[in-house]
């Protein structure tokens, strides 16, 4: 059957993202379409380290944006932009991150990105850290969505794979 083999790979390769979305929304409430979490994780730290960036893609259905993160794990958590300062690239607090419809927008390091501060403990690769997210959507609504978020190693790569994120609604 040479032709069922060479195209079951296929229909593998096919299914599997589709089976991640299926995890990442099955526990969502209809209310929860307001935004999808791809691919999300921590940096690790060491000791004494006191700050670390939170990376996801964030993709709404409608305008929407993304006005608040919190997590158990930090004193502080800001929404940061990177921008040029003269010859420098900075990053500086943003009061929310603009999320347009169906588009999605990539928080990842050297750009947009959570950032975690006053961190209570080191965060180690294979720790889970909550966050909540408060997306104002389309409606001016404001809505929060939880997820786990795995922390990966403190020099992982930036385009590591893609992990299921386990999220649910308030
Ligand atoms: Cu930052």
């Amino acid at each position: 059957m040479p032709k069922f083999e060479s195209i079951l790979p296929r229909v593998i390769a096919a299914a599997v993202p589709a089976l991640l979305i299926a995890l990442v929304l099955a526990p969502l409430t209809s209310a929860a379409q307001v935004v999808t979490i791809t691919n999300p994780w921590v940096r690790g730290t060491v000791a004494e380290q006191k700050v670390t960036g939170a990376f996801m893609t964030l993709t709404a259905p409608g305008e929407s944006r993304l006005v608040e993160v919190r997590s158990p794990v930090a004193g502080t958590v800001e929404i940061h932009e990177m921008k040029m300062d003269g010859n420098v690239m900075r990053m500086r607090p943003i009061q929310a991150l603009v999320l347009p419809p169906g588009k999605p927008v990539e928080l990842r390091p050297g750009g947009y990105h959570v950032m975690l501060m006053d961190l209570k403990k080191p965060l180690n690769a294979g720790d889970i850290v909550p966050l909540t997210l408060t997306v104002e959507g389309p409606d001016s609504k404001r809505h929060t969505v939880n997820v786990d978020v795995p922390v990966r190693a403190l020099n992982a790569a930036a385009g590591a794979s893609a992990q299921p994120a386990k999220e649910h609604k308030h």
